[in-house]
């Protein structure tokens, strides 16, 4: 038999814990990433079962439009409606003050755009992306105009970044956006001022998001696992 990986039983209890916090008439932020996906494939199952009716998702990327449709979870766009009611998503580091760094999965910008609308927004982790100062662990995604890399690379390193262009997993090309971008993964020495250094970095012209995301969580789901048990 083989062995159950403790890190995706995590993945899987938050997923579905931020699931059963959806409500009946909801317009919901989908996002990306494998712990949403467990959020996207556990909304399927209550909308399946009957227990969730009326639900419209909004995806933050192509990825969580083909899980959508996958679970049977009806879509919608910001042209039809005038309110996301919760969103789920994941990301790659939470601060203290909840503050996050997302982008992993080179779909920040989107994601930054549903998940600001969303009145309650929960962010959904396993507890290896919780840390004290952002960018401890991750660098900071930062999509970027094809024809601005060279510029916006000088920009960010100007800021004291080390930007580099993320290639693709056969490494025979670079990562391209659902939006046709590419992304820059700029690692920081110290990030002092999480909200300034958002706003510096949008600011340079050919940049179109960055993966810092102030302010904008209301819940932070972590999986953790206790006494040998994944929990909530
Ligand atoms: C997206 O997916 C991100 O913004 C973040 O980069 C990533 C988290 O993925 P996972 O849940 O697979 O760790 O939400």
């Amino acid at each position: 038999m083989s062995a159950v990986d403790p890190v995706k039983l995590m993945k899987q209890q938050v997923g579905k814990a931020a699931a059963d916090r959806v409500q009946s008439g909801s317009i919901v932020g989908l996002g990306t990433g494998s712990t949403t996906a467990f959020a996207i494939q556990f909304l399927g199952d209550r909308i399946k079962s009957g227990a969730l009716t009326d639900i419209k998702g909004i995806p933050t990327s192509f990825q969580a439009s083909v899980l959508a449709k996958q679970y049977g979870i009806p879509l919608t766009t910001l042209d039809e409606v005038d309110r996301i009611h919760i969103g789920i998503d994941g990301a790659d580091e939470v601060d203290p003050q909840k503050n996050l760094i997302k982008g992993g999965g080179a779909a920040h910008t989107r994601e930054k755009v549903v998940d600001s609308l969303a009145e309650q927004f929960i962010v959904v982790v396993d507890q290896s992306k919780i840390v004290d100062k952002l960018g401890s662990t991750f660098p900071v995604p930062v999509e970027v105009l094809p024809m601005a890399i060279a510029p916006v690379v000088k920009a960010l390193e100007k800021l004291g970044g080390k930007p580099e262009l993320r290639m693709g997993i056969k490494k025979d090309g670079p990562v391209i956006t659902d939006q046709g971008n590419m992304v820059l993964d700029v690692t920081f020495s110290d990030i002092p001022n999480p909200p300034e250094l958002e706003k510096t970095i949008n600011n340079i012209p050919g940049v179109l998001e960055n993966g810092i995301f102030v302010g904008m969580t209301d819940i932070v789901l972590i999986g953790e696992i206790k006494d040998g048990n994944p929990t909530v």
